[in-house]
C-alpha cells in the first residue's frame, strides 16, 4: 500500500505492506519498504555493518569512493553494503531535512539494509527473513534515535547498564610482541601495592600474541608458564583477568585448519571463502551453525573461563556472518547471532554468570542483548590518520585515531543498549605521534562514552602523565551533548566539528 503522511509541513509517501502509527512514529512492515520525501539534497546517516565499518553523516555532495581492496571486503564492511557504498547502511538509515530535523528508518529485526537513492529512502530485508518490521520516525535527531533504541531494547534486550569497567589492555603498546615477562612487568607497574601506583583499573586484559595461532587457542612458547597461572597472578593484584580471542576465525597454519577443513565456510563451488588478510596471511571463518563447531566453541569458552578469565574480548566476530554455504542455512546476521549466543551461554555457564563479553569487529545491531560491551569504531592508534589505508585505498576502517573517533561519535546513540567502547586513549608521549590536542580529543571520547581504557605501559609515563591517567580513571565529569559534534565535558566545551561534512564538494 502507498500511504501519504504529512509531517509538520513535509510530505512523505510510504510504500509498505502495512503502516501503523505508534508512539514517536510509525511501524511499517514489508520485506521492501520505501519512503518518498520532498527534502531535496539531504545529509544521510550511514551505519556500518560491524565495529570497524564507517558510520557517518554524509553530505549530499560527499565524494567517497568505494574501498579499493575487494579481497578483504568483509574485514571492512558487509560485502552487500560495499556494493552500494557509501549510500547503503546497515539496519537503519536517516536523512536530515532542510530544517535540521531527522527522518529515521530503522529495522526492528536482523539482516536489513537501508539505501539512500534520493528522493527515496528504501529499506530491504535479506532473502529468507520472514519478520519484517520497521520503525519510521521524524523529529529532533536525539529523540528519533532514542525512540529507536527503545524499540530495539524490547526486541533484543539490554546489557551494560552499569558503569563500564576501567581496562588496561596490552594491544596498543606492544601489539603481538607481548611475553609473559612483559605482561608481568606491566601488571606489577600498575598494581596497587606498588609505591608509584597510578592506576585504579578494574580489568587487566591480555590481547593478541599469547596464543599459538588463530584456531589453536593454547599458549605459545612466550607464555610457557600457562595462561591459568597468569590469570591467578592478575587476580592476586586485584584485577579481573581479561583475555583476547578471535573464536570465529582460523589461520591456515593452525592445526584446526588442517584437522577440520569441513568446519570452514565455503562457497557453493566448495571453495574456501577468505574472511580477510592480517598477520601476514589470509584467514578463514568457522561455520558456527555446524554442530561440531558449536561444541568446539563451547569448549573454548569453558577452557578460558576455567583458566580464570572473566573479561573476554572476542574479536573478528564478523567472520561468522560471511555469505557462504552453512550446515544450517540462515542469513548473515542470524548466523552471527547464533554463534554469539553459543559463546554467551557457554561463558555464562562456565563462569556462573560472571563473564563480561566485549564484542569487537562484530556486527553491531546483531550483538545487542548478548554482548555486554561492543567496540563501536575502528582501532585507534598513536597517530592521527592512516594515509595509505584512508586516502589511497579509500578504506576508513583501518587503525587511526581519526577513524576511531569518527565512527564512534556516530554510534553514541547506542549507549542506552550496551556499553560502547571507543577503544583506548593515550596518556603517554613516548611512542606517540599525536599532538596534545589530538590526544585530548581522544581522551574526551573516553569520558563521553564512559568506557575508559588504555594500553600505556606504566614505565612509559612521566609523573604528570601518570597523574592525568589517574584523574581520567577516577573522575567522571558530567557530559552533555550540545549538538551532533559538540559536548560539554564538565566545564569544558569539546568539539568534533572536524567530522562535519568531510569529503563534501
Ligand atoms: C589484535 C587487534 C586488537 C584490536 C582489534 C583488532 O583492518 N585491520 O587491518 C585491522 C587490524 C587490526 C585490528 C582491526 C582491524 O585490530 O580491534 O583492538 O585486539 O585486533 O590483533
Amino acid at each position: 500500500m502507498l500511504q501519504i503522511i504529512e509531517l509538520e509541513g513535509w510530505n512523505l509517501a510510504v510504500q509498505a505492506e502495512s503502516v501503523q502509527p505508534v508512539a514517536g512514529g510509525y511501524l511499517l512492515s514489508g520485506a521492501q519498504v520505501a519512503v518518498f520525501h520532498d527534502f531535496g539534497p539531504a545529509r544521510f546517516y550511514r551505519h556500518g555493518f560491524h565495529s570497524w565499518s564507517l558510520s557517518a553523516w554524509l553530505h549530499p555532495s560527499a565524494r567517497l569512493p568505494r574501498p579499493v581492496r575487494s579481497d578483504i571486503a568483509p574485514q571492512i564492511d558487509s560485502p552487500e553494503l560495499l556494493a552500494a557504498y557509501p549510500h547503503a547502511s546497515s539496519g537503519l538509515g536517516a536523512l536530515e531535512c532542510p530544517d535540521g530535523r531527522v527522518l529515521l528508518l530503522g529495522a526492528l529485526e536482523l539482516d536489513a539494509q537501508v539505501t539512500n537513492t534520493p528522493p527515496v529512502l528504501r529499506g530491504a530485508y535479506a532473502p529468507g527473513v520472514t519478520e519484517t518490521a520497521w520503525f519510521l520516525a521524524f523529529g529532533h535527531e536525539e529523540s528519533v534515535f532514542f525512540a529507536y533504541t527503545k524499540l530495539l531494547a524490547g526486541r533484543r534486550g539490554v546489557r551494560g547498564t552499569s558503569t563500564p569497567a576501567r581496562v588496561w589492555c596490552s594491544w596498543y603498546a606492544q601489539y603481538t610482541a607481548i611475553t609473559q615477562e612483559s605482561i608481568l612487568a606491566a601488571l606489577h607497574g600498575l598494581s596497587a601495592t606498588d609505591e608509584s601506583a597510578c592506576a585504579p583499573f578494574d580489568v587487566f586484559q591480555i590481547d593478541d600474541g599469547w596464543q599459538i595461532s588463530h584456531g589453536d587457542w593454547v599458549p605459545n612458547y612466550k607464555f610457557a608458564g600457562g595462561m591459568d597461572k597468569l590469570a591467578m597472578q592478575i587476580h592476586e593484584q586485584g584485577f579481573t583477568p581479561g583475555i583476547w580471542l578471535a573464536p570465529f576465525i582460523v589461520q591456515p597454519k593452525s592445526s584446526l585448519f588442517q584437522a577440520h577443513p569441513e568446519w570452514l565456510l565455503h562457497d557453493a563451488d566448495g571453495r574456501l571463502i577468505p574472511a580477510g588478510h592480517n598477520w601476514g596471511d589470509w584467514y578463514y571463518a568457522l561455520d558456527v551453525t555446524h554442530p561440531e563447531v558449536i561444541e568446539w566453541l563451547k569448549d573454548l569458552m569453558r577452557t578460558v573461563c576455567a583458566w580464570g578469565y572473566r573479561y573476554l574480548k572476542l574479536d573478528f566476530l564478523f567472520a561468522a556472518s560471511l555469505p557462504g554455504v552453512r550446515h544450517t542455512p540462515m542469513p548473515p546476521e542470524a548466523a552471527f547471532r547464533a554463534g554469539l549466543q553459543t559463546l554467551r551461554d557457554a561463558a555464562d555457564q562456565a563462569a556462573g554468570g560472571q563473564a563480561y563479553i566485549l564484542a569487537c569487529g562484530a556486527p553491531v545491531l546483531a550483538s545487542l542483548g548478548l554482548a555486554d560491551g561492543i567496540r563501536v569504531g575502528p582501532d585507534v592508534a598513536p597517530f592521527w590518520d592512516n594515509d595509505d589505508r584512508s586516502n589511497h585505498l579509500h578504506d576508513l576502517s583501518g587503525p587511526a585515531t581519526l577513524n576511531g573517533l569518527r565512527t564512534t561519535l556516530n554510534r553514541l546513540w547506542l549507549r542506552p543498549l550496551i556499553h560502547i567502547d571507543p577503544d583506548v586513549v593515550f596518556f603517554r608521549s613516548r611512542y606517540n605521534l599525536m599532538t596534545p590536542e589530538q590526544n585530548a580529543i581522544l581522551q574526551d571520547m573516553g569520558l563521553i562514552t564512559g568506557f575508559k581504557a588504555t594500553s600505556d605501559l606504566p614505565m612509559w609515563l612521566d609523573p604528570a602523565e601518570r597523574a592525568a591517567l589517574d584523574q581520567f580513571l577516577s573522575v567522571q565529569p558530567p557530559v552533555q551533548r550540545l549538538s551532533r559534534y559538540e559536548f560539554m565535558v564538565g566545564e569544558r566545551r569539546v568539539s568534533y566539528k572536524f567530522l562535519e561534512d568531510e569529503w563534501s564538494a
